[in-house]
């Protein structure tokens, strides 16, 4: 069989859904063509395979090359200021009160160009490819008029077009409420619903359709609202929900059919049903529970018990969670969230790919899907969960490069 590349002498976590645990491979042998997985598994019954170029990999690691489902990597200005302020005991609403939080990363990304916007987030992407990512969801949510989210959107989009790694785009306009509409919030849910999503709908500029159904938020009505329009232009939903305060969000996603509902702190066991049901995926997002001291868990044994499929990812944002590494929020999965090592790689390939609507492309290795690889120098796919602030990768390969 004619293929372009094959590595060969790995041990393999396939993450395959068709395999027990991390569908383990103790001699295995990938090979790609297209770009494409043409074979993967046991050297022992590979096909005849005529490659190109043949890679040794001595016994490393091959995992499928890790999925970050939740980031707002898009964003201008800096926070590290209310950082230190808060380290001086000022509250939230002081430092909202003195123009900071949000509206602050707001005012710095509207007055951003899309190229600002893309240097700004050129680092912080660099920084997850260098630990085998190579799929990178991105929210707008900073800019809340149309021109703004639009131009968030479309550099998110020429990030990925820059380097290799694929670049998922979600529309946050319901993020938070722009100081235009003070008073207004069904007003600006409108402009939502009227303008914006139409206009970046039709622009093909957004993969998904996300929103913050919070009490500083928006509420349960105004997020159905969003999920309404949507539909209407065939966009899939995801919903920030229940990080805060219960306003039951997670069942509203799950009877949207939402791809994921994400954070989950105050979820109860009506939510963990539905989304059983529905099949959404609950992403897990431990660099905003840590970096906020957040007490509250997420409740994990409910939705181990329902079966609903968790992933973790980084939440990279300025206010709540600045950590641009995925391998850290792995082990943060486990030592806050108690999550096993299996829950925790399965988290940021398999789940993490059905949180983006991509099962069928990545998140496995697996004949047909995209080779998308990351070799590491490890002795155990627990590593990859138990080291904190150590990268291990050897080798990443982004559709067969
Ligand atoms: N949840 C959060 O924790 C952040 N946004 C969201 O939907 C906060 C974002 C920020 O403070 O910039
Ligand atoms: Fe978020």
């Amino acid at each position: 069989m004619r293929c372009d590349k094959i590595w060969t002498g790995a041990r393999l976590a396939t993450m395959a859904a068709d395999a027990p645990g991390l569908g383990l491979v103790a001699d295995g042998v990938v090979a790609a063509r297209d770009g494409l997985i043409l074979y993967v598994g046991p050297a022992a019954d590979a096909p005849d395979l005529d490659a190109g170029e043949t890679i040794s990999c001595e016994g490393r690691w091959i995992t499928p090359g890790l999925i970050d489902c939740h980031t707002h990597l898009i964003h201008a200005g800096d926070r590290s200021h209310e950082f230190e302020l808060r380290l001086q005991g000022a509250s939230y609403e002081e430092i909202a009160r003195a123009g900071g939080g949000i509206a602050s990363t707001v005012r710095a990304t509207r007055q951003a160009s899309e190229q600002d916007l893309v240097d700004a987030a050129r680092l912080r992407i660099d920084a997850l490819i260098a630990e085998g990512v190579t799929t990178v969801e991105i929210k707008s949510g900073y800019g809340l008029t149309t021109a703004d989210e639009a131009r968030m959107l479309r550099a998110a989009r020429r990030l990925g077009r820059e380097r290799s790694v694929r670049v998922a785009t979600t529309f946050l306009g319901a993020h938070a409420l722009p100081p235009e509409f003070v008073g207004d919030p069904d007003g600006y849910i409108d402009m939502i619903c009227t303008q914006m999503l139409p206009a970046i709908a039709s622009e093909g500029l957004a993969d998904a359709v996300d929103a913050f159904c919070e009490g500083i938020g928006f509420t349960l009505e105004q997020t159905a609202r969003v999920f309404d329009a949507a539909a209407a232009h065939g966009l899939p939903v995801k919903l920030h929900a229940e990080q805060l305060s219960n306003l039951h969000g997670a069942a509203l996603a799950a009877r949207y059919g939402a791809l994921s509902a994400d954070h989950l702190e105050h979820l109860d066991v009506a939510g963990v049903a539905a989304m059983a049901r529905a099949g959404t995926v609950a992403t897990l997002l431990p660099g905003a529970f840590y970096f906020v001291r957040e007490t509250k868990l997420p409740p994990i044994a409910s939705l181990r018990a329902a079966g609903v499929p968790i992933a973790l990812a980084t939440d990279c944002n300025p206010g709540t969670s600045p950590l641009t590494s995925l391998l850290l929020a792995l082990n943060m999965g486990a030592t806050l969230y108690r999550l096993t090592v299996e829950e925790c790689l399965l988290a940021v390939t398999r789940n993490a790919a059905r949180a983006l609507g991509l099962s069928a492309q990545i998140g496995g290795l697996e004949a047909g899907k995209s080779c998308d690889l990351a070799i590491w120098d490890i002795e155990r796919p627990a590593e990859l969960v138990y080291r904190m602030g150590f990268n291990p990768l050897n080798a990443r390969v982004w559709r067969g490069q």
